[in-house]
């Protein structure tokens, strides 16, 4: 019988040993709080296990005492999913331990590896294996799988390669029970019943923990040609996309938009990096084109397809990467946005995507709508173009007062998240929900949608342990 979360410790360290199980301030506090400080918790405890088994231990235990689970990975989310709520009852799981690159399998195209594996690493052993794993985030140095797989994280290469979702082939999940559902398949083709690995897919830790996973690779890139663009304004970036499409043999890997706003706030807080214009358009694409045949002229190719979007006044100068230093560079003033965004003061984020042919549209109605609704901030809309998702950031002013500025959070994304569901758009393209956006999804969502996602929860987790308050809505 267990008298309180002091036996539940204590009682957890003899199922799983001291090693796996800890109290330690220093321990707790490393997931006590997201990274953009969003979010406070405080946590029971963190269990940091070395194998399946013991998941599997843990969350029996676990089920069978009612004690909350919060699986955690590399807390580079921003939704606040992997932080643990204020009550000091909740067990976060860490699988920071199991972070082994089990196998790759050239011929199948594939890598199993434990969810464990820092994003990084796993691209690494891709390469040695002349393979491809194409996720790509800023944050891809400590991230890790479980929580880009429980996330179904997107980033720089879902244009040509699509999302986490996309990229799985097969799971391995502990349930809430602690029964583990092994699924390791490599294999393309498999019609046999329901697709429940796509459940846990975005689930965010709510129905069960992911161990290890197998991924789909792909052939190495050998070459690129990478190009900032002036563009002339939002709707030439679009149509430049298509006709890059085309022009390319459906090449275009990665199709980002940066206003320029975003490469002045990457110059002023960033002072090693800087944009290769003069003064910066109103708006830039950076496009890479890429192709695993050594000897394909991209480069030529990329520069004729600038030359005949610039004819149809679709841009109005390019810079073409010359060698790989420069490439590195583009790439850098892009995937630094967010931290020079961080420098310059608080902002008020909106990860949203609408149909590519909306954007334009998007982008118009929601700039007016900030303008109104925010007058303290400034527009920094940026991203994923390619997959019409854009990160629709208002940064404050730097004269503007901070508290005030934040008050303006509720009414914008309330507008702004209208606008996108008018549009036929989505809240959230690639962040997930966490808890920053329990609300939204209850609000964004058909009733019977609801229920079915319930009538999943019911099914999978019936006591309510797994990461309670992230994604639905508790019930009352
Ligand atoms: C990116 O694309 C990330 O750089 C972060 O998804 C977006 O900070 C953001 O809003
Ligand atoms: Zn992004």
């Amino acid at each position: 019988m267990m008298q309180g979360p002091g036996s539940a410790v204590s009682l957890l360290t003899a199922l799983v040993g001291a090693d796996v199980i800890s109290n330690e301030p220093q321990q707790i506090a490393r997931f006590a709080s997201d990274h953009r400080g969003l979010y406070r918790g405080q946590a029971l405890a963190v269990a940091r296990p070395r194998k399946l088994a013991e998941i599997s231990k843990i969350l029996g235990f676990c089920n069978q005492h009612r004690l909350a689970v919060v699986p955690a990975a590399g807390n580079t989310s921003y939704c606040g999913g992997a932080t643990p709520d204020a009550s000091g009852t909740q067990l976060v799981v860490s699988l920071e331990r199991m972070n082994t690159v089990r196998r790759v399998l050239p011929l199948d195209y594939c890598i199993e590896v434990e969810a464990g594996c820092i994003l990084q690493n796993v691209q690494t052993a891709a390469t040695a294996a002349e393979r491809f794993f194409p996720l790509a985030i800023g944050a891809q140095g400590s991230c890790q799988i479980g929580g880009n797989l429980a996330t179904n994280a997107g980033g720089l290469n879902v244009l040509r390669y699509g999302m986490m979702r996309d990229l799985v082939l097969g799971l391995e999940v502990v349930l809430a029970d602690g029964r583990v559902l092994s699924h390791l398949s490599t294999l393309r083709k498999d019609n046999t019943g329901y697709d429940l690995k796509s459940l846990f897919l975005g689930s965010e830790g709510t129905l069960g923990i992911i161990s290890a996973a197998t991924l789909k690779l792909f052939p190495l890139p050998r070459v690129r040609a990478t190009a900032l663009a002036q563009v002339a304004n939002p709707a030439a970036a679009v149509e430049l996309l298509a006709l890059m499409r085309e022009a390319s043999g459906d090449r275009v890997s990665s199709f980002e938009l940066i206003p320029g706003v975003a490469l002045d706030l990457v110059s002023k807080y960033m002072s090693d990096i800087s944009a290769p214009f003069a003064v910066p358009a109103p708006w830039q694409v950076l496009v890479e084109w890429s192709s695993s045949q050594p000897r394909e002229p991209l480069e030529t190719a990329l520069t004729a397809a600038l030359q005949a979007a610039a004819e149809r006044g679709l841009l109005q100068d390019a810079a073409l990467a010359q060698n790989e230093t420069q490439r590195a560079a583009f790439w850098r003033l892009r995937e630094n946005i967010p931290t020079a965004q961080q420098r310059a003061g608080a902002s008020l984020k909106h990860d949203i995507s609408v149909p590519i042919s909306q954007l334009a549209a998007f982008i118009e109605r929601g700039a007016a709508l900030a303008a109104q609704l925010a007058p303290e901030g400034f527009l920094v809309a940026y991203g994923h173009v390619g997959d019409g998702n854009l990160h629709f950031n208002v940064s404050q002013k730097a004269a503007a007062d901070r508290s005030e500025f934040l008050t303006r959070a509720p009414a914008l994304q309330r507008a702004l998240h209208d606008c996108v569901a008018e549009l036929g758009g989505s809240f959230s393209a690639e962040h997930g929900i966490g808890q920053l956006k329990v609300e939204e999804l209850a609000r964004y969502s058909a009733p019977h949608e609801l229920e079915l996602m319930r009538a999943v929860k019911q099914l999978l987790d019936p006591n309510g342990i797994m990461n309670p308050g992230k994604v639905l809505k508790p019930r009352g």
